[in-house]
């Protein structure tokens, strides 16, 4: 096994010729990480302000969460779900009483999750609600992003995520977001079975829904006897000053779906919460996963999840996200026309200026030791690890002021 050190130039050459192209990364090779920091191979240190889209909440590479990982991997690391093991039914004890639930279907990616939701939704629509064989719908919103498969892709409005992946997945109605009325008019088809919503929508450049959209389009699912499934893989796990982000209204999802940071980015981890009436729909043999749920994971995911209890991580996003919005609204320049988000999940809309734009604010940022990488072209996502502190953030603000106002 290869390990010399290689330069930025070299990584980034291997990457072009032996990678697929699917990705175009801002220019910098990380080789550590610890905390709110990462360092490149030249060992130049940056704050992280896309923590890994937001799964590395509690700051990378958290001793506990990695003494987890080390520990398990030496006893038991993989036995399928072909057989029980000592783990798993402690970790799923464990995170349905976290999140209070009745059960919990255990996978490994975000997309997975969301993918195992919508079969969850399907059959209940067919074994509980009664609607008709193949018949069942779910509601989507405009500019969502829930993973990269081809049945979610297939509700996606987004040229990039779906272009040249027909035929697509039917049964999916999408409507605006942030709209409660356009909910109301589709849940007129008796054939809904479900409402699938990001609570702020991440990718689509940090959105946050009028205050009681949530419960409101929650109520209406309620009234009509359709599944409101939340999709909280990136504003969950205390990202929005919030354990949740439907806590910010209340609102208990009837499928609450997980990933990323239940694991502190330290293994792919993701969850299905939901009570036995649709959890139980899925009989044995009838959904799984050969990673989904092992040893490995349950402990990691419980690491991670206790350190967002010990560590007060939702209390203190709440707070320093209140802060970085007010420090970046005090930023004079032209090119930031507007700051937004809720917790430690925010984003800054950037207007050209001579010739520059978002990607050249990320290049002089990394310049000047941070890290943030624009979404939809003109928007910058800031979402740190929760760790970070007051005077971090107050630095960190410095940084984005200096590499804003260098192109006024
Ligand atoms: C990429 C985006 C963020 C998610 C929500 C499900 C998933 C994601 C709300 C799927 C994943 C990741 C995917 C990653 C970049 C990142 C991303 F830019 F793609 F859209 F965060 F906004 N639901 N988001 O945000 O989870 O299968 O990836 O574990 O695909 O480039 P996954």
């Amino acid at each position: 096994m290869t390990n010399e050190k290689i330069t930025s130039q070299q990584a980034m050459e291997l990457e072009d010729k032996h990678g697929a192209h699917n990705y175009h990364p801002l220019p910098v090779v990380l080789e550590r990480g610890e905390g709110v920091f990462v360092w490149d191979v030249e060992g130049k240190r940056y704050y992280d302000f896309l923590s890994a889209y937001s799964a590395v909440n509690q700051g990378h590479c958290h001793p506990k969460i990695v003494q987890a990982l080390i520990d398990q991997s030496k006893k038991l690391a993989l036995t399928s779900r072909a057989f029980y093991n000592d783990v798993l039914g402690v970790y799923e004890k464990y995170v349905t009483e976290y999140f209070g639930y009745d059960k919990v279907l255990p996978m490994n990616t975000g997309a997975e999750a969301v993918e195992t939701s919508l079969k969850l939704c399907r059959k209940w629509a067919y074994k509980v609600k009664g609607i008709p064989e193949n018949q069942a719908k779910i509601v989507v919103c405009d500019n969502n992003f829930h993973g990269r498969t081809t049945t979610i892709v297939s509700f996606s409005n987004d040229p990039d995520g779906y272009g040249d992946y027909g035929p697509f997945t039917p049964g999916f109605i999408r409507i605006p977001y942030d709209d409660v009325d356009a909910l109301a008019e589709a849940l007129k088809d008796p054939n809904v079975a479900g409402f699938l919503v990001e609570p702020i929508q991440g990718e689509a450049g940090v959105y946050v829904p009028s205050e009681g959209y949530l419960a409101a389009t929650y109520k209406l699912c309620k009234e009509h006897n359709v599944l409101f499934m939340a999709d909280e893989v990136q504003t969950g796990i205390a990202r929005t000053g919030k354990m949740l982000a439907c806590d910010h209204e209340n609102v208990r999802p009837d499928v609450l779906i997980l990933g990323k940071a239940i694991s502190g980015g330290i293994y792919p981890v993701s969850a299905v919460l939901a009570d036995d009436e649709v959890m139980l729909v899925i009989k044995p043999g009838q959904h799984g996963s050969t990673f989904g749920g092992n040893p490995v994971a349950a402990k990691v995911a419980m690491a991670a999840l206790d350190v967002i209890k010990d560590e007060k991580l939702a209390e203190r996003s709440e707070q320093l996200g209140q802060l970085l919005r007010k420090e970046l609204n005090a930023i004079q320049s032209t090119m930031i026309t507007k700051v937004r988000g809720k917790g430690l999940l925010n984003a800054i809309v950037i207007a050209p200026k001579n010739g520059k734009e978002a990607w050249d604010v990320c290049l002089k940022m990394a310049e000047n030791g941070l890290l943030a990488k624009p979404t939809h072209g003109d928007i910058i996502r800031f979402a740190p690890p929760l760790v970070i502190t007051e005077e971090q953030i107050m630095e960190c603000v410095e940084i984005i002021r200096r590499s804003v106002q260098s192109f006024e």
